[in-house]
């Protein structure tokens, strides 16, 4: 019959003209199937891997990369990784595997980057470190970084402390909450602030530890300090938070923050910010966490193929009491 036979040929123009539109697909896109898409008719993807939620710093930091986002017209692939390296280095190969047009991240800690790093480039994957930086010698395995310049805040707190202090004949001691250990911000701090206040003999860092960068390490470290150290005039902190912690501290000792205890963090969160225009704190070095507009500028430059300068700084300053007052009503952070 008729319809038997017409079937079978029906079946296979269908499926020739199927073959025909996929060639079509692949062909009018002009690449080779394997780079990304720049500046074409698809929205940019982008990979995030952040290294978690524990500072009001990184709480700032996630709003504006996802704010920046959705403004910029990229898709975000948001990876939280609870300060931890090996989730980091799971979501940076899950981004590999999906093939996004660019990966940017965090890294918790500066060291252990080679290899994950070499598999992105291998799959012709740019790579943008935002915030922290890694140590690894083969700067060809990502674009560029955008962040702080850390030495240079922990110069800035160290300058204050000396001029505070210029004069004094007896001994100040110092203790010092560090953030996490081998990260970019918590190395850095450390060696800008010793390098400053190795000018004054009288200076000296009594007692040093980490506090993870959260309140509650803050709190726990400054208590076992407090007990240890019954003569600290100083507490300088890598971070807002872990000051604010070291502050429920020191009150719980009986103490008065800001007068028997000087307090120097970095951040300048609006915490932080208020708890310098109460008093409690007496200087702090800002660390801008707003780095979304930036990283998606850079991140559809390198997914186009252009250059990109290998180093973005961002630009900051730092507060006492007065300005603190002044800043904190327009405070986006
Ligand atoms: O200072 C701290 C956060 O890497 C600059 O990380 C960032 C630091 C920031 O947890 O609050």
């Amino acid at each position: 019959m008729r319809t038997t036979k017409t079937l079978p040929a029906l079946r296979k123009l269908i499926a020739a003209g199927a073959v025909a539109l996929v060639l079509a697909a692949c062909g009018g896109g002009g690449g080779d199937g394997g780079e990304a898409p720049a500046g074409g008719g698809e929205p940019l993807t982008m990979g995030f891997a952040q290294v978690g939620a524990e500072s009001g710093w990184r709480t700032a930091n996630t709003t504006s990369v996802q704010e920046s986002a959705a403004a910029a017209g990229v898709e975000l692939q948001f990876s939280d990784a609870q300060q931890k390296q090996e989730n980091q280095i799971k979501a940076i190969r899950s981004f590999i595997q999906q093939r996004v047009d660019v990966i940017a991240f965090s890294p918790v800690v500066e060291s252990g980057w080679d290899t994950v790093l070499m598999e992105a480039k291998r799959a012709n994957i740019p790579v943008i470190l935002t915030d922290r930086a890694v140590d690894s010698t083969d700067t060809t395995l990502y674009k560029t970084f955008l962040g702080s310049d850390f030495i240079e805040e922990g110069r800035k707190a160290g300058q204050w402390l000396l001029e505070e202090s210029a004069g004094a004949t007896e001994p100040v001691n110092i203790v010092e909450l560090q953030g996490t250990t081998g990260s970019a911000p918590a190395i850095d701090r450390q060696e800008g602030f010793a390098e400053t206040i190795a000018q004054d003999p009288n200076l000296t860092v009594i007692a040093s530890q980490t506090g993870d960068f959260t309140r509650s390490g803050g709190r726990q470290v400054m208590e076992a300090f407090l007990k240890s150290h019954p003569d600290i005039d100083v507490l300088y902190a890598h971070n807002d938070d872990m000051g604010l912690g070291a502050i429920e501290a020191i009150e719980a000792a009986g103490k008065v923050p800001g007068t028997d205890i000087k307090i120097i963090t970095v951040d300048a969160v609006k915490d932080g910010m208020q708890a310098l225009a109460d008093g409690k704190i007496n200087f702090i070095v800002e660390c801008n966490p707003l780095l979304g507009p930036q990283l998606m500028d850079l991140a559809k430059k390198v997914a186009a193929g252009e250059e990109v300068p290998a180093r973005v700084v961002t630009e900051e300053t730092t507060f006492d009491g007065e300005s603190a007052k002044a800043a904190l009503p327009t405070r986006q952070y």
